[in-house]
């Protein structure tokens, strides 16, 4: 059968099919096979690593990204038990690790705390890996066994004595399975590692990636208190300690943190079992609940507002927050249509009364802080209902007007989204240009004059007072913020075209900061793009090349011969090209090439946007000068 000593018995067939099931179908058992499967290995072999510490016997954990993409992953807890399954005849080592869901089932106390895709237990990893070592130490000897797609290469067997316990895994992704990339990113890798550390108080967590030498080590004492603190790292905020509360009531624990800035946005996360319930659930709610109650009932208290006063909403309190709630609950529900809504009512009064006692005790004895906190709310008050007046002033002049979108828009003649596009394009003489060179069926051009407003620098009645983003609104058509309706888009391609210069870069990042904040779903379902115009005209004996990098601009070189001086034009902006080079190089859908716009982590977005965007100076200096290396083509 194989190259081990197995009989050929019942439950080995059951082990085989278990394994045959899973690369069958690997998307029923890690979400997908694309990269995103690919980093969901790690997480499944880092969970039960972190499950045991948070048994109380691991505290440290090391990640290594091998050479040869392969990952190795080091705790020292108890090391998975390797005494003999009296039922199956083998090691529970090999139980664990070729058995569908046998991790979770010995142990006993305590809980799992993954959930949601998490938690099929390692026996995947093991099925959708060309190889796995794994090694155990425990009771003095390192205990090991090796596995190829799943199968066993050999009986667990002793390779020698040690004086520490621990499991270490070492897995190589099949590439036979993850056909589009076997190739894992340390950026996705060392911000998962470092919001596990935040949520997991106290645990060491390290990266190693020996492709670069690059390497982090994470622990915070804190916690999520820290993580609220990293947050806010760029903002300037109205209190120097978030506020923070931890308690367990029915098996349920509960940790809160929060702390005000100065900006407008709300950046509020929560986790269950530290999964981030992007939906929210039961936990957000009783959070938001007991914040809007609380507020209140101390803006009346103190006369911060008037009995004639209306209460202030949900929005106007959450605005500058920047909160994590984190529970960790036996039996977690996964709702929502990614499962990432926390169905659990019992969680919603819990969480509700903890941090209504807490937030209530904060404020009395913070008078001061409470006055900013009180005036922040109001101020967002009152902008809300200057934005309600914009709002309503739009509305009112568009039923006026015979055609409500915006002037300098060129709009395609055809009235199907699916098919549409829109440029947005930086200054009127490129988007002349565009305009004369489109394809007018489908491509729709909207030129902008000089800067977009900086929304993450002003209240929304402000935002929506500004031509250029009114402009942008009405074409789109889809409304923003709460109102946002992605099925009235009336584009799916919105293409940002600006010049490879810095004022260029600068643009885009405005019209990004502006989408991300305001149409975030937008971007969610793959509609942002960004074009990329040639930076080169080669031309030699009126044969004409494009190069839309310096490789390419190396290549054609050569190509054309070197020593023969060719004529070389650096593209500066777009405006250099006239209508048909603009379609050709950068418009024409048989030849172009576009840059998706995609959020990998929303939570390294946020930090991005502030640090680019906010008010505070070095930050930013200290971001573009560790980027820089990235940045070859602009023009400074
Ligand atoms: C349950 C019981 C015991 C260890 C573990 C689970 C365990 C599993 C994993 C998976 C990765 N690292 C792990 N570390 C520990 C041991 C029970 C005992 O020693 O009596």
């Amino acid at each position: 059968m194989t190259a081990n000593s197995h009989t050929y018995d019942e439950n080995q067939i059951q082990v085989l099919e278990g394994l045959e099931a899973v690369r069958k179908r690997p998307g029923m058992y890690i979400g997908s096979t694309s990269s995103k499967g690919l980093h969901h290995l790690v997480w499944e072999v880092v969970d039960n690593s972190i499950d045991e510490a948070l048994a109380g016997f691991c505290d440290r954990i090391d990640v290594i990204i091998h050479k040869d993409n392969s990952i190795t992953v080091i705790d020292n807890g108890r090391g998975i038990p390797v005494g003999m399954n009296t039922k199956l005849q083998k090691s529970t080592l090999e139980v664990v690790m070729t058995v569908l869901h046998a991790g979770g089932k010995f142990g006993g106390e305590g809980y799992k705390v993954s959930g949601g895709l998490h938690g099929v237990g390692v026996s995947v990893v093991n099925a959708l890996s060309e190889h796995v070592i794994v090694q155990v130490s425990r009771d003095g000897k390192i205990y090991q066994q090796e596995y190829r797609r799943g199968i066993p290469q050999y009986d667990v067997k002793v390779v020698g004595d040690t004086e520490r316990t621990g499991t270490k895994t070492t897995f190589l992704p099949d590439p036979e399975i993850f056909k589009e990339t076997t190739v894992y990113e340390y950026d996705i890798l060392q911000s998962r590692i470092r919001e596990l550390a935040f949520l997991n108080k106290g645990i060491e967590i390290n990266i190693l990636d020996e492709r670069t030498d690059e390497k982090n080590s994470f622990k915070y004492d804190g916690g999520i208190k820290s993580f609220v603190e990293y947050l806010n790292e760029k903002r300037e905020v109205l209190h120097d300690e978030p506020i923070y509360t931890e308690g367990t009531k029915d098996n349920i624990q509960v940790e809160i943190a929060l702390q005000y800035n100065d900006s407008f946005t709300e950046n509020i996360y929560s986790f269950a079992n530290n999964i981030n319930t992007h939906e929210g659930g039961t936990h957000e709610s009783g959070f938001k609940s007991a914040l809007t109650r609380i507020l209140n009932d101390y803006a009346r208290k103190s006369n911060s507002i008037k009995d004639s006063d209306a209460n202030l909403t949900g929005d106007d309190v959450r605005e500058g927050l920047t909160a994590i709630i984190s529970v960790k609950i036996p039996e977690p529900q996964f709702e929502g249509q990614t499962k990432t809504k926390l169905g659990n009512s019992e969680v919603r009064g819990i969480v509700e009364s903890l941090f209504s006692e807490k937030l209530q005790e904060f404020l009395e004895e913070h008078p001061s802080v409470s006055r900013k906190i009180m005036e922040k709310g109001i101020q967002a008050a009152r902008a809300r209902e200057a934005a309600r007046k914009a709002r309503e002033l739009t509305r009112r002049k568009n039923a006026l007007e015979v055609s409500s979108l915006p002037g300098k828009l060129a709009d395609c003649s055809s009235k199907d989204a699916s098919i549409s596009e829109i440029y947005i394009v930086e200054g009127d003489s490129a988007g002349g240009s565009a305009k004369q060179g489109r394809d007018r069926h489908f491509q729709a051009i909207l030129p902008l004059r000089g800067k977009i407003l900086n929304v993450e620098k002003a209240r929304l009645d402000k935002i929506l007072s500004n031509a250029e983003i009114r402009a942008i609104i009405t074409a789109l058509g889809t409304g923003i913020g709460a109102d946002f309706d992605i099925s009235k888009a009336r584009y799916h391609k919105v293409i940002i075209m600006t010049d490879a210069d810095v004022d260029g870069a600068h643009i885009r990042t405005l019209l990004l900061t502006f989408f991300y904040r305001y149409m975030r779903k937008l971007i969610e379902a793959g509609y942002v793009y960004i074009a990329q115009p040639p930076l080169y005209k080669l031309e030699r004996n009126k044969i004409v090349r494009y190069a839309y990098n310096e490789k390419q601009r190396e290549e054609i070189t050569k190509e054309f011969g070197e020593g023969t001086k060719i004529n070389v034009q650096r593209y500066k902006g777009l405006g250099e090209m006239n209508a048909s080079q603009l379609w050709e190089t950068t418009m024409d859908p048989e030849s172009r090439t576009f840059l998706q716009v995609t959020i990998q982590d929303a939570i390294e977005a946020d930090r991005v946007f502030d640090t680019l965007m906010g008010d505070n100076v070095e930050p930013r200096r200290d971001f573009i000068q560790e980027h820089a290396k990235y940045v070859t083509n602009l023009d400074i």
